[in-house]
């Protein structure tokens, strides 16, 4: 979907290297990787976040495409390296397989890809599935997104997001973690994302596939575990229009308005009002607590499976968010400006 600043990303949770390849950045923008770090950081972080996170410490390496800190208009390439490959090398070698199948795993995960993805890929140990569909993939997400924040930063566009609710909580959210970890259970909650100082035209009006709103829930409702997603007042279903529509009143010449029921986006497009973006994460389905399913190896019911997991990624879930949402904000931005350096977009 994006066209200007395009990527992909590659890799396992236990492989070796996650990976992503990113096309289209214009020469002359300055890139920082203590910056890719510290959001790495930031995604790692969080109240409530597993074992895993105390092996790894995510740390990305620019292969491509940067020069002496700046963008060359080179294809830029990142590599983060997953510490914790070298205890499953045998596990996740790409070689033929040499241990016993008793290590397959065949009890499926309700609320996870393991059932429909298994039936979808032919799958026999659910590893096969768990393994991408994991939210580890989501680490070099961040790293792309933290380039395309960079892209954002040389026009002053910033970012910032904050947790609404945990669970029933709306103020103490580690005590409600305490008490789901105490239960061997998960929790999901609300966040919230915000950019600000956006151009008054990204996105359009003139067809559906080109406007900024659905882009952006496309963008956020991909997040792993996330259910919902919206813009603006989401109690915009119960007010009356004189409610919720942002008047418009001049202040020194300028168009100001008094609310932003409409999150910064109306007719698809940004209209210079903060970009106001929630979404709602379900609880994390890899849970201590048993959870009744069946074993694909032998059609019986039995329990979940289960190896480890965070009690709550909410926090690591807004900044992947707040990731996905630069991602199509640096697009349109290359999109409407164009150029293929710095300089020439600047003079646009
Ligand atoms: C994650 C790494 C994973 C999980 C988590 C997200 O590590 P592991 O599977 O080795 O414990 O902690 O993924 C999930 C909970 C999930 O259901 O996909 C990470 O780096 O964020």
């Amino acid at each position: 979907m994006l066209t200007k600043f395009r990527f992909l990303t590659a890799g396992e949770s236990h492989g070796k290297y996650l990976t992503a390849i990113i096309e289209g950045i214009p020469s002359g923008f300055e890139i920082d990787p203590d910056f890719i770090n510290d959001e790495l950081k930031r995604r790692q972080g969080g109240y409530g976040r597993g074992e895993r996170m105390n092996i790894e410490t995510d740390t990305v390496e620019i292969t491509s495409g940067v020069r002496f800190g700046k963008t060359l208009g080179s294809p830029v390439t990142l590599v983060i390296q997953n510490k914790d490959y070298e205890n499953w090398q045998k596990i996740m070698s790409i070689y033929s397989k040499d241990f016993t199948d008793e290590k397959s795993f065949t009890k499926c995960r309700p609320g996870h890809a393991d059932y429909a993805g298994s039936i979808k890929y032919g799958a026999k140990d659910l590893r096969d599935i768990l393994e991408r569909s994991s939210a580890r993939k989501t680490a070099i997400e961040v790293a792309v997104g933290a380039v395309a924040k960079q892209i954002l930063k040389q026009f002053d566009i910033t970012c910032s997001s904050r947790i609404l609710q945990i669970g029933n909580a709306k103020e103490d959210f580690c005590t409600e973690i305490d008490k789901a970890k105490e239960l061997g259970d998960t929790l999901g909650g609300k966040f919230e994302v915000i950019y600000e100082n956006l151009p008054v035209g990204l996105g359009s009006h003139v067809h559906w596939d080109r406007m900024l709103d659905g882009k952006i829930a496309q963008a956020v409702m991909s997040v792993p575990a996330v259910k919902s997603v919206s813009i603006g007042n989401h109690h915009a279903y119960k007010m009356y229009g004189s409610e919720y529509h942002d008047q418009m009143y001049l202040k020194d010449g300028k168009i100001v308005r008094s609310t932003n029921n409409a999150g910064g986006l109306e007719g698809g497009m940004t209209n210079g009002e903060p970009l106001v973006v929630s979404a709602v994460m379900k609880p994390i389905p890899t849970l201590r607590k048993s959870l009744k399913t069946v074993d694909l190896l032998n059609m019986t019911e039995c329990e979940a499976h289960f190896e480890r997991s965070d009690t709550c990624a909410v926090e690591a879930c807004s900044i992947v968010a707040e990731a996905r949402i630069a991602c199509v904000l640096a697009d349109e931005l290359l999109l409407k400006f164009g150029g293929d350096s710095l300089d020439e977009i600047k003079k646009r």
